[in-house]
């Protein structure tokens, strides 16, 4: 394993166009930028959405809104303010602006560039993590990836993510290797011990590219304000598209309740709430 490099969180590049990405066509980011994500296993973006922040929030709203009979998948958490919504996945075929959003927009294309072939959207969540919600064990998403060898993970922020409503923390540069797990899939007491963490505030708006191997956490929304981000998940293009694939691995896996004191939301046991 290599030391952890450099962590600040001050890269920032403004995008205003709007392409669907052809190999050979003239890049998005600049190559200082694809080299930081290289070298980091990150890179936040200001201007990746083509929509405001209140358009953002309307589509969330709406979705959060939809009731738990069609085939998106709505997960809840039991909280000290009753049962919440913490995460709704499976939406873009049922939210058009959304999937235009994450299928076409710029934060594919971006993601493209990443991925250094046309990126694919593998899957997408919203965590709403609302107040009270509550935080993510320490680990990499690739474990809870089956069928895909190479990803791409992606945060768009919602709503402010601060310290205190619970936003990322991320071990830069470890995003080579899958680092040795617990029982659950999550990082082992040692790893988690051994890591720089450094937090990842993000604005509204702002959006987070991360190596699905960069380890990273989160704590409880323990501030009285929702804390939402929509998370899609890109595979490159040469692996195929394996959107259905996941899904269906995923609804087959909760055939069965779930068993002890956390409720699952992933393929691996890294969310800390409650059974609802
Ligand atoms: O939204 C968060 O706070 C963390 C989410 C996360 O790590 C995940 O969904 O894998």
């Amino acid at each position: 394993m290599t030391s952890p490099a450099e962590t600040s969180f001050q890269f920032r590049h403004q995008v205003f166009t709007f392409h669907p990405y052809h190999e050979g066509m003239v890049p998005i980011l600049s190559s200082e930028l694809r080299e930081h994500y290289r070298h980091h296993g990150w890179l936040l973006v200001d201007d990746a959405l083509e929509i405001s922040v209140d358009e953002l929030r309307a589509e969330v709203d709406e979705i959060a809104s939809w009731d738990e009979s069609g085939e998106w998948l709505h997960h809840f958490e039991m909280t000290d303010r009753g049962r919440q919504l913490a995460r709704t996945e499976n939406f873009t075929p049922f939210s058009p602006r959304l999937r235009e959003l994450l299928g076409a927009g710029t934060i594919s294309r971006i993601a493209s560039e990443l991925l250094g072939e046309e990126a694919l959207l593998y899957k997408e969540k919203i965590n709403y993590k609302l107040a009270g919600g509550a935080g993510f064990s320490p680990h990499q998403d690739k474990p809870a990836y089956p069928f895909v060898d190479v990803v791409l993970s992606v945060m768009v922020a919602v709503d402010d993510a601060t310290v205190e409503n619970g936003c990322l923390y991320v071990a830069s540069g470890w995003h080579h290797d899958l680092l040795d797990q617990d029982e659950r899939g999550c990082l082992s007491p040692a790893v988690v011990e051994h890591l720089d963490w450094r937090p990842a505030p993000l604005r509204a708006g702002q959006t987070l590219f991360f190596h699905a191997l960069t380890p990273h956490r989160s704590g409880p929304n323990s501030s009285t304000r929702d804390r939402r981000a929509l998370y899609p998940t890109y595979n490159g293009v040469s692996e195929g598209d394996l959107r259905d694939a996941y899904y269906a691995a995923k609804i087959e896996a909760f055939q069965h309740p779930d068993e002890g004191d956390r409720v699952r939301l992933s393929l691996i046991g890294d969310f800390e709430g409650r059974p609802a």
